[in-house]
């Protein structure tokens, strides 16, 4: 029983060298890479993207911070691959909720320079793979 997620470096994982380590991690617990792509998002895709978010307070710096510079976007498979990358991310603020150990546990600091985008849910991940990468076969 395989599923899919979206998974971002952000413009601050690509800027600090750390897509490599990213990748790594998810390679290492198992999951597999089924595309792979550096990518500058315009600003109607991070709409697009971050559409839930519209309206809150940190909506505009974050459209800002996704649309300033490239990030890596791939489709990664395996066994509640939406769960497993959340864990392997960390919670959304890197001090507060990431623990050690994690992505941004280890190597973020702040909620918006959270280094790393994993689709929430397997709901989420369908919406968001339609999004990046409409032509990928099931
Ligand atoms: P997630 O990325 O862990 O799923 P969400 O709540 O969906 O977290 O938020 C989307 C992104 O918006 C976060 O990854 C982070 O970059 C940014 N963000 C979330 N909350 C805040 C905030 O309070 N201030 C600034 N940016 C935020």
């Amino acid at each position: 029983m395989s599923e899919r997620t979206l998974v971002l470096v952000k413009p601050d994982g690509v800027e600090r060298g750390l897509v490599g380590e990213v990748i790594s991690r998810i390679e290492r617990k198992g999951l597999k890479l089924v595309a792979l792509e550096m990518r500058q998002v315009d600003q109607q895709l991070a709409e697009q993207h971050y559409a839930e978010h519209d309206g809150k307070p940190f909506f505009g710096s974050l459209l800002e911070f996704i649309t300033s510079g490239p990030v890596v976007a791939a489709v990664v498979e395996g066994p509640k691959a939406v769960a497993a990358f959340r864990q392997i991310a960390g919670g959304t603020d890197p001090v507060e909720k990431a623990e050690a150990g994690s992505l941004r546990g280890d190597y973020g600091l702040e909620v918006q320079y959270n280094l790393v985008h994993g689709s929430d849910s397997p709901e989420s991940a369908e919406r968001e793979l339609k999004l990046w990468f409409p032509d990928l076969q099931a």
